[in-house]
C-alpha cells in the first residue's frame, strides 16, 4: 500500500491548524501510520530539502523549519501521495485552490503550513529519513470496508 509524508510546518503549528489538518486526512479515509511532535536540527532539515540547496531560499527554508516545533507524520492509502498533494494545494498559498490547506489557510510562500512528499520515490526517502523502521505502525482500520468496495 502507497505510503507518503507529510509534515505541518512551524507556522501550522502555532497557528493551531494541527487538528484541522490530521481531521481532513483522517475524514478523507487515509491510515495514519505514524506521527511525532518534534523539533528539527539543521542536519535534518538541510538533508530533507536537500534538492533546494542552491535555490536563493534555502538558507530561510532551512532557518523557518528549525524554528519551532513541527508534526511529523506518514499517511498509508490508494494513491495517497498524489491525492495528498492535492488536498494540500500549490505551494504558493495566494494560487492555491480554496479547499486546500494552503489554500484555505495560508497568504505566504514562505508560511504554506504543510508539507508533503510529491512523488513515490521521494516519498520513500523522506519516510525514512524522518522516521524508523518501528516507529512505522501496520494496522487494520475497521472502517476499510465502508472506504472500499
Ligand atoms: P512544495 O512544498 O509545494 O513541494 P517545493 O518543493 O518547490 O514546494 O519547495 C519547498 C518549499 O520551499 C516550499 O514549500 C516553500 C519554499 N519555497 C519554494 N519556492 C519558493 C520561493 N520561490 N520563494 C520562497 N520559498 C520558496
Ligand atoms: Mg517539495
Amino acid at each position: 500500500m502507497e505510503r507518503t509524508f507529510l509534515a505541518i510546518k512551524p507556522d501550522g503549528v502555532q497557528r493551531a491548524l494541527v487538528g484541522e489538518i490530521i481531521r481532513r486526512f483522517e475524514t478523507k479515509g487515509f491510515t495514519l501510520v505514524a506521527l511525532k511532535f518534534m523539533s528539527v536540527s539543521k542536519e535534518l532539515a538541510e538533508a530533507h530539502y536537500g534538492v533546494h540547496r542552491s535555490r536563493p531560499f534555502f538558507a530561510g527554508l532551512v532557518e523557518f523549519i528549525t524554528s519551532g516545533p513541527v508534526v511529523a507524520m506518514v499517511w498509508e492509502g490508494e494513491g495517497v501521495i498524489a491525492a495528498a498533494r492535492k488536498m494540500i494545494g500549490a505551494t504558493n498559498p495566494l494560487t492555491a485552490e480554496p479547499g486546500t490547506i494552503r489554500g484555505d489557510f495560508g497568504v505566504n510562500i514562505g508560511r504554506n503550513i504543510i508539507h508533503g512528499s510529491d512523488a513515490p520515490e521521494t516519498a520513500k526517502t523522506e519516510v525514512a529519513l524522518w522516521f524508523k523502521p518501528e516507529e512505522l505502525v501496520s494496522w487494520e482500520p475497521q472502517i476499510k470496508p465502508w472506504l472500499h468496495e
